[in-house]
């Protein structure tokens, strides 16, 4: 079929189209379709049957341009073709935590996938004060699952070359490598300021030797290290949740990229809620402790739970498929110090890229409701300065910083978890 935008008047006739559509939403021709997206690239359609709450499902389609920006910022729509991809690999090596897919074509740039609206997005109810859990369990099984298992280090040779191949994912990559390590850094007509920012804190990031060094060096590992299918964009607007079940959604930036990049993502992202919830926890009148402990908590769970099923997996391979190369007196203990230096290495990548992830939220354009949304601008200043003097400590001394621990410990050198940023007199 030829590609057409759809809009909320012509979803029915596109799914009269699909055999599968029947299946799962029953009566075409009783359906409520409302378009939800929020986000800051696609359409999304939340479909339901309007005699059976039930039959629901939700229909995503990349139209040909940047929706954040307008028909003025061309993006080719192909891009759905990476997210059907990698929700297929997603749905192979960790099915519990990817919705279910019934129908996705190339052609239309489109999938229809299950709904998930039990399970609101992870952000949205972070910022209300909700815990989850198994938050740092789920996230670190999807982490750890999906990056050793399409690495070399698991891969024949070929299926990861292939996979590699299919993978290219430039337009998007181009998204990551000005909107996350390029604009942020410099005087990009991109970048948006909160207006109580002064040209002294923006020049903290964007005249700094050192910085910029580093910067461009993270910028350069993010472009030349093909290390493991990556989804690309799992910050904690692309997870959906509720106390016993979570959901990774929107793999559109999938590539082949280095292991940390995701996890950086993810730990870069909790960082700004820990800073955030400094004036938040003030406005639900709440200590502010509690709750930023409990971030905390999730950041440290996360990152060492995955570093123990990652190498479980890797261990448990290594047993079954021993090779030659470690096949001699001592090789499995070389071979086990082989696993650890690495997994230290995609450590010390992850909290680099996470400054640059905190930095790019502060002052480029894509932002984060976490800190965007505080509408006292004074409030909103100080937790952005804090995220900025975060980000930027760990893009330049990331290789300080050996343990999770020590990385919390840097948040709440920065901003204790009990001290809280209140409403500014001025607000
Ligand atoms: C220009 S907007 C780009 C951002 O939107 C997506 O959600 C990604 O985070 C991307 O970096
Ligand atoms: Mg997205």
């Amino acid at each position: 079929m030829e590609y057409t935008q759809l809009t909320e008047d012509s979803v029915v006739d596109y799914l009269k189209s699909v055999p599968a559509a029947k299946e799962v939403l029953g009566d075409l021709d009783n359906l409520d379709i409302r378009e939800i997206g929020d986000g800051n690239l696609n359409f999304v359609y939340f479909i339901t049957n309007r005699s059976d709450p039930t039959q629901t499902a939700v229909l995503k389609q990349a139209v040909p341009f940047l929706r954040i920006v307008g028909k003025d910022w061309p993006l080719p729509k192909e891009r759905m073709t990476f997210e059907i991809m990698a929700l297929e690999k997603e749905s192979e090596l960790t099915p519990e935590h990817v919705p279910e897919i019934y129908h996705s074509s190339h052609d239309m740039s489109l999938v229809l996938m299950q709904n998930l609206k039990d399970y609101p997005v992870l952000r949205g109810q972070m910022n209300e004060g909700t815990y989850f859990p198994n938050l740092a369990e789920h996230v670190s099984t999807f982490l750890a699952k999906n990056l050793f298992y399409t690495s070399d280090w698991y891969l024949d040779h070929r299926t990861k070359k292939e996979m590699v191949k299919k993978f290219i994912n430039i337009d998007l990559c181009k998204i990551t490598e000005d909107f996350i390590f390029t604009h942020p850094f410099c005087k990009s007509d991109t970048n948006v300021y909160n207006e109580r920012l002064t040209e002294e804190d923006i020049n903290f990031i964007h005249e700094d030797d050192e910085l910029k060094i580093h910067q461009a060096e993270l910028k350069y590992k993010f472009m030349n290290n093909a290390e493991a299918l990556l989804h690309g964009d799992l910050h904690t607007g692309s997870i959906m949740a509720d106390e016993e079940k979570t959901f990774v959604i929107d793999p559109e930036f999938a590539f082949f990229g280095p292991a940390g990049f995701d996890v950086a993502l993810f730990i870069g992202n909790m960082f700004l809620a820990y800073f955030a919830h400094a004036h938040r926890q003030t406005l639900l009148g709440n200590d502010p402790s509690e709750y930023r402990t409990w971030i905390l908590d999730q950041i440290r769970e996360t990152w060492n739970k995955f570093d123990a099923k990652f190498e479980s997996y890797w261990k448990h391979h290594f047993e079954a498929e021993k090779d030659l190369f470690w096949d001699y007196p001592g090789g499995e203990k070389a071979h086990a110090e082989y696993r650890r230096r690495n997994i230290a290495r995609i450590f010390d990548d992850s909290m680099g890229i996470a400054g640059s992830v905190m930095i790019r939220r502060i002052l480029g354009l894509a932002k984060v409701s976490d800190i965007a949304d505080i509408e006292d601008l004074d409030a909103r200043a100080e937790v952005e300065r804090m995220g900025l003097r975060m980000g930027k400590e760990l893009i330049i001394n990331h290789g300080k910083y050996t343990t999770i621990e020590a990385v919390a410990d840097l948040a709440t050198s920065i901003s204790p978890a009990g001290q809280a940023v209140p409403a500014s007199s001025a607000g």
